[in-house]
């Protein structure tokens, strides 16, 4: 049976891992987008399906930048913070996903016996101490009842541990670097396990860029000192010509038939120099051990787009390859995602039955302390369209609505319905960082069929007003919407917006959305 990765295409990155009897569950970094933490299930670590999000209330996930902090945040190349890795772990009965609120910077845990389910609201975990900016947290459940808290620090690079009160997320023991890394720049994403009689760390160090890399060491204690092992880094593609880059953050864990596996995240950058667009996706590999207890990934560090599994598994199926969403049901899918906390008054599936309403928001695209009126899904294929059928009500000059190539607040394409001087106007906006270059022509009506079709190179905008044949407006680079040029940690989103340049009781109704890969065929 051939695999083929990535085993979730798309923005998934800093994958987590938990096999609780004959279920696997596995957790995603999520930043700014709401819900948080998508959660995954499978029955055969190939095949997996959304069970929901682990933060899906504003209490447990509030991604707003005060005004008065929007400085800290604000670079030139966009915005990312939020929710960092999260660690899934399970002990009797219960699972718990610990994460870093970024844009609060705190680290807090929450905790469900049922993961498709309710989470409990945060569990804050207590100051550090003086360790610097900290992220990337995992809990270690000990035979003898401790548990500990890894996370990495900055003062001085490293990663750091002590043991914690699990039920209320006290500190009880000294916070102690335990580990420099073992061979990369910036040690982070730790995870402390016990296999046989060994305590192994694993680290990804290099940075997420082409140097990262897996690493681990081993000792007697969960405190260290950790042997590094002899044939580090476990897992790296730097230097090495293949599809897919900058493998590392990943998570072991061992299928119920006794094999060991390494999920972790990876790219695939087209053309040269490599630029990725679709995010920091996640991958898997087999692991071997070899007789002095120590783990080969893959092929002597080396992963593939396609390898044989040692068992046989139902066909492989992709997630979300092919979706409609007809705006029918009064909520939305798993598939869809805000940015930040979304206003719920900018968005109804009830005002006209089968349509979604956006109301025009003057909180721009840009904007990191407000959340824009912005719904979307992510890019999964480099071979892909996305369509809508949007009919725009405008009340002010400057109204807009339509559909939305983004990377973040300042690296976006859309192409969509414009008020301007009384009448519509068709516009196509490539935002790059602070260029902006503006396509628009005059149209009949507020009504039109909007289409980007996407291939590794380029995205092609086109229009259709009612009864009249498709027509390609312009194109644009993949490139750049590139984590390389626009920054951040996530990847191109196919959105539906509503834009107003000042408040506005302007809305637009989209009478469906569609995301195809082209493996999937015709689209409607
Ligand atoms: C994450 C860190 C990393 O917290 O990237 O690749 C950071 N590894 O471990 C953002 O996902």
């Amino acid at each position: 049976m051939i695999i083929t990765n990535p085993i979730l295409p798309g923005f998934y990155p800093d994958p987590s891992i938990v096999s609780v009897g004959d279920d696997y569950y596995l957790v995603n970094s999520s930043f700014e987008y709401f819900p948080g933490v998508p959660i995954f299930h499978s029955r055969d670590l190939v095949n997996w399906e959304q069970m929901g999000y682990c933060l899906n209330r504003p209490s447990q996930l509030c991604l707003s930048v005060e005004k008065k902090d929007e400085n800290i945040f604000s670079t030139t190349r966009g915005f990312t913070p939020g929710i960092f890795a999260p660690t899934l772990r399970y002990q009797n009965g219960m699972f718990y996903m610990v994460t870093t609120n970024v844009t609060l910077g705190r680290h807090f845990f929450v905790v469900t016996d049922d993961p498709a389910g309710e989470w409990s609201d945060p569990i804050w975990v207590d100051d550090l101490g003086d360790i610097g900016n900290s992220i990337d947290p995992s809990l270690f459940f000990d035979h003898d009842g401790k548990v500990y808290f890894t996370c990495n620090g900055t003062n001085p690079k490293g990663i750091y541990q002590f043991e914690i009160n699990i039920q209320t997320g006290q500190r009880i023991s000294p916070t102690r670097c335990i580990s420099h890394g073992y061979c990369g720049k910036d040690p982070e994403g730790p995870h402390l396990y016990r296999i046989k009689n060994f305590y192994y760390l694993m680290t990804a160090e290099g940075g997420t860029e082409y140097g990262h890399l897996i690493a681990i060491g081993r000792g007697a204690s969960p405190w260290g000192p950790f042997e590094s092992c002899p044939h580090n880094p476990i897992l790296t593609h730097r230097s090495y010509a293949s599809p897919i880059q900058a493998t590392g953050h990943g998570e072991l864990v061992q299928s119920k038939d006794g094999f060991w596996w390494m999920f972790f995240l990876g790219v695939r950058p087209n053309g040269y120099p490599p630029a990725y667009h679709l995010g920091r996706e996640t991958f898997l590999a087999p692991v071997h051990w070899i007789e002095d207890g120590w783990p080969v990934v893959g092929e002597n560090g080396r992963a593939s787009l396609e390898f044989e599994g040692p068992w046989q598994i139902a066909p492989q199926k992709f997630l979300y390859e092919n979706s409609c969403d007809d705006f029918i049901d009064s909520t939305f899918g798993l598939d869809w995602n805000f940015l930040r906390n979304p206003s719920p008054d900018d968005f109804s599936l009830n005002v006209r039955p089968g349509w979604l309403q956006i109301r025009c928001s003057n909180i721009s695209l840009a904007s990191i302390s407000g959340s824009p009126a912005f719904i979307g899904r992510r890019q999964r294929h480099f071979e892909c369209q996305a369509e809508t059928l949007v009919e725009l009500i405008p009340k002010c000059d400057g109204d807009e609505a339509g559909l939305i190539v983004m990377m973040n607040g300042i690296h976006h394409y859309e192409i969509a319905l414009k008020h301007m001087g009384g009448s519509p106007y068709l516009i196509v906006r490539r935002q790059i960082g602070s260029l902006e270059v503006l396509v628009r022509q005059p149209l009949k009506s507020y009504s039109a069929t909007l289409t980007v079709m996407a291939d590794r190179d380029w995205y092609k905008f086109s229009y259709a007003e009612k009864d009249e044949s498709p027509i390609e407006i312009c194109q644009s680079e993949t490139r750049y919407l590139s984590t390389e040029v626009a920054g951040g940690f996530i990847g191109v989103y196919f959105g539906l917006y509503a834009l107003a340049e000042a408040p506005s009781n302007g809305v637009a109704f989209f009478d469906y959305f569609t995301y195809k890969s082209e493996s999937v065929g015709e689209m409607r």
